[in-house]
Order: C-alpha cells, then sequence, then structure tokens
C-alpha cells in the first residue's frame, strides 16, 4: 500500500513536471464571422502558440466583436486598458482611438500588394506600432483586410455618378466622407448588423474585400452588382494588451512573435488566394461585376481627393509622407 501511494505520488510529479502547471487562457476578440479569414487567422494563432509554448497557453477566440457588446470599434480601446488580452482587427476599426491608422486606407493610396507590403514591413508599419503602443496595444503581426470593393443592390458602379445618392454602409469615419465626396448617403453602421441591413434594404450598398470578408460572409447573398475599384485598403493588426506583453519573458515573447508571424503570414495568403479567384466565385452566385478601366479608376481617384487631403491634414503630413514614399517606392 505504501509503496503503491509512493509510486502514484512519483507518478503525479513526473506527469507535473512534463505539463505546465497550469495553462493561462487568453481571450481574443475579432469583429468578423466565424467563417472569414480573419477567424481562420486567429485559430491559427491559437493553434501555433499552444505548440510553441507546450501547451501553456490557450487562445480563445470571440467572433463578431462579443467581448466589446458588438462594438466593433470598442475592442482596440479595451485591448489598450487589459479588458481583452488580444485583438484581431482592422486599421479603420481603431481610428477613433488612433486617427493616424487611416493613413493606410487614404483613398488610392496603394496600386498593389507590393506597395502595401513595403509599408507594413517598413518605417509607416514601424510608426504605426509606436502610435498604438502609447494606446496600450502591441502590435504582434500585421494580416490583411484587403482593397475594399463596393457592392450595392441597385446598378452596376462605373462612374463616380453612379454612386449618387446610394444608401451607403461605412465601417470608419474616413469612410463617411469618402462616400459624402462620391455623391452617396454614407451610414456608420456594425459588421454585424450590416447583412440584414442589407437584406431588408435599410442600406443599397457596401465596401468590403473580396476574399476576406465579401465571399464567407456571403453578401453575394444580398447584393446584385460588384466594381472591383480598390479604393481604400485595410490591414489588420494582431495586437496584444501591453500590460499583458510586458508582463512575459523573453523566451515567452519569442514564441507569441514566431506564432503571430505565421498565423498572419498564413491569413495574409488565404485572403489573396480567395480574392483572386473571388470575382469568378462571385459571378458564378449571381452577381454581375463592372471591372473599371484605368479611366474610371481615375475618375473615382480625383473625386475623392478632398478625403485624401482632409485625413491626411488628420494625421499628419510626416506620417502620410512615410506611406507614400514607401507606397510608391519601386
Ligand atoms: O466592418 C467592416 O466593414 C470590416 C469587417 O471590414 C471591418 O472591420 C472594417
Amino acid at each position: 500500500m505504501i509503496m503503491f501511494t509512493r509510486m502514484a505520488l512519483g507518478l503525479t510529479t513526473a506527469l507535473a513536471l512534463c505539463l505546465p502547471a497550469s495553462a493561462e487562457t487568453l481571450r481574443l476578440s475579432h469583429n468578423t464571422g466565424d467563417t472569414t479569414t480573419w477567424q481562420q487567422g486567429a485559430d491559427k494563432f491559437a493553434e501555433l502558440l499552444a505548440a510553441e509554448t507546450g501547451g501553456e497557453y490557450e487562445v480563445r477566440v470571440f467572433p463578431n466583436a462579443q467581448l466589446s457588446g458588438g462594438d466593433q470599434m470598442k475592442q482596440a480601446e479595451m485591448t489598450g486598458r487589459g479588458a481583452i488580452d488580444l485583438v484581431l482587427t482592422s486599421a479603420i476599426n481603431v481610428t477613433p482611438l488612433a486617427p493616424e491608422m487611416a493613413a493606410f486606407s487614404l483613398p488610392y493610396l496603394y496600386s498593389d500588394y507590393d506597395a502595401v507590403d513595403r509599408t507594413t514591413a517598413g518605417k509607416a508599419g514601424d510608426k504605426m506600432e509606436e502610435i498604438m503602443a502609447g494606446h496600450g496595444i502591441h502590435i504582434l503581426a500585421w494580416g490583411e483586410n484587403g482593397f475594399r470593393e463596393v457592392t450595392n443592390s441597385k446598378h452596376p458602379i462605373t462612374s463616380p455618378e453612379d454612386m449618387q445618392g446610394l444608401k451607403m454602409r461605412v465601417a470608419g469615419p474616413m469612410y463617411i466622407d469618402v462616400m459624402n465626396d462620391l455623391g452617396a448617403n454614407p451610414q456608420q453602421m456594425q459588421w454585424t448588423e450590416t447583412f440584414p441591413a442589407l437584406q431588408q434594404g435599410v442600406v443599397d450598398g457596401q465596401e468590403n474585400p473580396i476574399g476576406a470578408v465579401i465571399i464567407p460572409q456571403r453578401v453575394y447573398e444580398v447584393q446584385k452588382y460588384i466594381t472591383p475599384w480598390h479604393y481604400s485598403y485595410d490591414p489588420l493588426f494582431l495586437g496584444i494588451s501591453k500590460a499583458k506583453w510586458d508582463g512575459l519573458d523573453d523566451e515567452t515573447r519569442a514564441q507569441f512573435q514566431k506564432a503571430a508571424d505565421e498565423a498572419m503570414a498564413y491569413q495574409i495568403e488565404i485572403s489573396r488566394e480567395a480574392t483572386a479567384e473571388g470575382l469568378e466565385y462571385l459571378k458564378e452566385q449571381g452577381m454581375e461585376v463592372y471591372e473599371p478601366t484605368p479611366e474610371d479608376l481615375a475618375a473615382f481617384k480625383e473625386a475623392t481627393q478632398p478625403s485624401f487631403d482632409k485625413w491626411s491634414e488628420e494625421i499628419g503630413a510626416d506620417i502620410v509622407k512615410l506611406f507614400t514614399d514607401e507606397a510608391n517606392a519601386q
């Protein structure tokens, strides 16, 4: 009996040595549904972090901004004060907290993905990380929402004139100004409320990236027309509450970093793949695609220049220059 107890104790001790004392659960908030590439990126991070840390950290992913009562703009502020551990959200969502983050999404800033990647990997990205750290969020890695394309239920959008009077759902403040430039009637609305609003005709249209959001959230079921006008780019970032980050030792930080880098590289890859094949898929689902000509794009760009200028002032000329220099570098 004594022998048995000793053995049992020995076993328990051995087990305790190879299993983490107690796994810490971290809550990750994002504001799209559980079918998107955002969710897939978050799940990948959870899986990689558990593997890296031998199960010491468990990440629970909460979609649809559940942790901030459905308010997508509140997630960042809550992460900043440590009420949420991790956040995966897009730049436009944090502009109430850090207006500088709107720099990424200035109308027609980027011509392609290479231009985007130069800024997230360059001085512009570093500057944004510094600014977000000032709001209590340590950015681990950049991901991708993508180029935001316009859809609606009324008619094809071929020119700024076609936007006249359309009731457009938008996510954030800068897009209100851009839609006003185009003569549309913008309305700020939570993403989670947008599908029913489109379905019931409360709004006529919306704009979102094809691979990351439009396809996985089945926007084609409630919208007929799409124009890939690439008017604004929106990056994702995976951020951790700075208080949490500051409390981690160097080894653990390296594990978080590796998991975040790999998860966001994966999230960017699947978003770009889904976007590349996306228009074909949307046609099969019954959507009508208008592919704008270079002249059409020039007209949209010209029409939205007032918002570019207004928001450049809001963001600050130095920061805008970091972005334009890197976006336009060859
Ligand atoms: O709300 C949106 O449009 C979305 C999902 O793209 C963002 O979070 C900005």
